[in-house]
């Protein structure tokens, strides 16, 4: 995939509600502007790489792109987990990534306990690279030393 690193940022929005948060993997989604705005070069598939809510620490990351079809959905959704405890939601703020590399492509499952220990070895995959010298550089990148604007009311 020629488009990798991959830099992107937008809204975190409101997701399926599938309780993804009760199975210890919350997703924070992206908006249908940022998923259209993909490159095609970009397959769906489970993604590593870097991310940070606002101007908070910059933190491991998966992604999770396509059409996730364990539930069949009909909308392409890119949602990013962050490897990390947040004490609090952060709907509504702006979380920017940089997609890194590619795990392997969305599979369906007979059962939820198997996605789940399918989304757990990617976490720990995602942990490992990300330690590589070459990866580790991509924190520094100019893109997030950008400081969000502060939300004013
Ligand atoms: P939704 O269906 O609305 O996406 P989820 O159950 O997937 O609901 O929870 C996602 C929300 O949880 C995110 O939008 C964010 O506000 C919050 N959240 C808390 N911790 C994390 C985390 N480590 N990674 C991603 N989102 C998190
Ligand atoms: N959904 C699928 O249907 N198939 C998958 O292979 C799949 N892999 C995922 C991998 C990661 C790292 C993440 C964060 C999500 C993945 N999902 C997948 C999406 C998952 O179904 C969604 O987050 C649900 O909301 C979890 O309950
Ligand atoms: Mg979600």
């Amino acid at each position: 995939m020629r488009s990798l690193p991959y830099f992107c940022r937008g809204p975190v929005i409101r997701g399926f509600g599938r309780g993804s948060k009760e199975l210890g993997i919350p997703t924070a989604n992206f908006p249908e502007s940022v998923v259209d705005s993909l490159p095609a070069d970009i397959n769906t598939g489970i993604y590593y790489g870097w991310g940070r809510v606002d101007n908070g620490d910059i933190h491991k990351m998966v992604m999770s792109i396509g059409w996730n079809p364990y539930y069949k959905n009909i909308k392409k959704s890119m949602e990013t987990h962050l490897i990390h405890k947040f004490k609090d939601d952060f709907y509504g703020q702006i979380l920017s990534v940089v997609m890194v590399g590619y795990i392997r492509p969305e599979k369906g499952f007979s059962s939820l306990e198997e996605l789940i220990s399918a989304i757990h070895s990617d976490i720990e995959e995602a942990k490992r690279q990300l330690d590589l010298p070459e990866h580790i550089q991509l924190k520094e990148d100019n893109f997030f030393l950008y400081q969000q604007p502060a939300v004013r009311s």
